[in-house]
């Protein structure tokens, strides 16, 4: 069989690399040629523990190819970025733009699956402009929504033990879509139609914002009634129906900060709870940059010059190297921009260089330092010692006991 990924990024790479392993004779499509040159010489262009040896072995034995145009196949995944627009509207321009660069090449017996995370209503659509270009194709290929769930850092076993939620246009495209992911995926792949399987993909992103809210918002309250926000979440946690998340500087990544927008902007009188708890977590961050300021104001009055400050981590989570939507990046920006010269130290010990902050080694930045910002909850960050002397600032449960 072979099958064409349209998208190269952190889900559709992955998604091939494992497929072509399970002998699919895949061809990887991205619009980067420097992303298609690295992976055709075995390079791995993501962070992504193990990937890179899978990737070798694949491109070794020709079970996957790179290319910048797609090649006819027995199968097309679009897995590409639907990020937003304007005012929070999802912008489904790649998804319709790798779809067109498929049409002249479907043929009868085709399977077509949108991957990427979509609002409700653009696999109907997407069918609608092939069979517009195609009529002669209606009701003689297949259609799919298939979402991603994997978490990035355990992409691997994810991929592979992951349930599914295949959801086709109808049952036939649903059973054609469950035959090529039962390929590879050893998890349970559970039946639904397309408009389910999006809503589905928005529904569990959402879910985990509103309960990371809920876990900001106690860290505010917890701030103004003096209550250590980590030993309250984790005593609330033994009992045996509560399950609290944890508060950080925000919520940020390309999914669980952008998601939750696909549902509001669509149904913005039926999703109050979903918009507020964007509306918290966004404001956590905002929070977060305000107390640094007013810590090196404080230190300013105090000490009579301006404070050396550490700002650890600009990733949107622990222990990766991706800085896409991350609140740390904006609140370590903010700080910068009002920071009146103020020796302002970044740190990201996941990434070497960075085009637009100097960084600084972690120890290093935490010795100097008379201000440390803990915006990331980084295993390295955890070994340091706690240090009275220092203003600590710890945003992430760095010192949580
Ligand atoms: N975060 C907290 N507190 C927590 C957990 C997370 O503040 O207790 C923050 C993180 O620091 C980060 C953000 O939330 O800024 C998102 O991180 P995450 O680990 O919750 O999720 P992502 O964005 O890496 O991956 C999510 C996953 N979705 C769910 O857990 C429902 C993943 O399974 C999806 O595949 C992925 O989104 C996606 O691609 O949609």
């Amino acid at each position: 069989m072979k099958a064409c990924f349209m998208g190269l990024g952190y889900i559709g790479l992955p998604t091939a690399i494992i497929a072509a392993k399970h002998g699919v004779q895949i061809t990887g499509v991205d619009i980067n040629p420097k992303v298609v040159e690295m992976t055709n010489q075995g390079h791995l262009h993501i962070i992504e523990p193990g990937m890179e040896e899978m990737l070798q072995e694949v491109v070794k034995s020709g079970a996957l190819k790179a290319s910048t145009t797609p090649v006819v196949s027995d199968a097309y995944f679009m897995v590409v970025p639907t990020p937003f627009k304007g005012d929070h509207e999802p912008d489904t321009s790649y998804v319709e733009a790798a779809t067109k660069a498929v049409i002249p090449l479907l043929k009868e017996g085709d399977l077509y699956v949108i991957e990427s995370t979509s609002p409700v209503g653009t696999t109907d659509a997407m069918a609608e402009l092939i069979f517009r270009e195609r009529p002669e194709l209606k009701d003689k290929i297949y259609i799919a929504y298939c979402p991603e769930r994997v978490l990035p850092g355990n992409i691997i076993y994810e991929l592979v033990h992951n349930d599914r939620v295949i959801g086709g246009m109808n049952e036939e495209s649903t059973t054609k879509a469950i035959e090529f992911y039962s390929q590879f995926v050893q998890g349970t792949l559970h039946r639904t139609n397309c408009k389910t399987a999006e809503m589905c993909k928005l529904t569990e992103n959402s879910s985990r914002d509103v309960q990371i809210a809920f876990a900001n918002e106690l860290s505010l309250i917890c701030d103004k009634a003096g209550i250590n926000v980590w030993e309250l979440i984790n005593l609330a946690n033994k009992h045996p129906r509560v399950n609290i998340l944890q508060p950080g500087c925000g919520v940020g990544g390309h999914c669980i900060a952008v998601d939750p927008y696909f549902i509001t902007s669509e149904f913005p009188m039926e999703s109050k709870i979903i918009g507020t708890a964007r509306s918290i977590n966004n404001y956590k961050s905002f929070w977060c940059a305000e107390k640094v300021q007013n810590a090196m104001l404080k230190f300013e009055l105090e000490h009579h010059r301006k404070p050396t400050v550490a700002m650890m981590g600009l990733a949107f989570k622990p222990n990766i190297d991706d800085l896409r939507e991350s609140p740390a990046k904006y609140i370590t920006t903010k700080v910068i921009q009002s920071c009146n010269n103020a020796d302002i130290l970044v740190v990201e010990p996941n990434v070497k260089e960075h085009n637009v902050f100097k960084l600084t080694n972690y120890k290093e930045a935490y010795d100097r330092a008379d201000i440390v910002v803990f915006l990331t909850a980084h295993n390295e960050f955890k070994e340091l010692p706690w240090l009275d002397e220092k203003v600590i600032l710890d945003f992430c449960g760095i010192f949580k006991k």
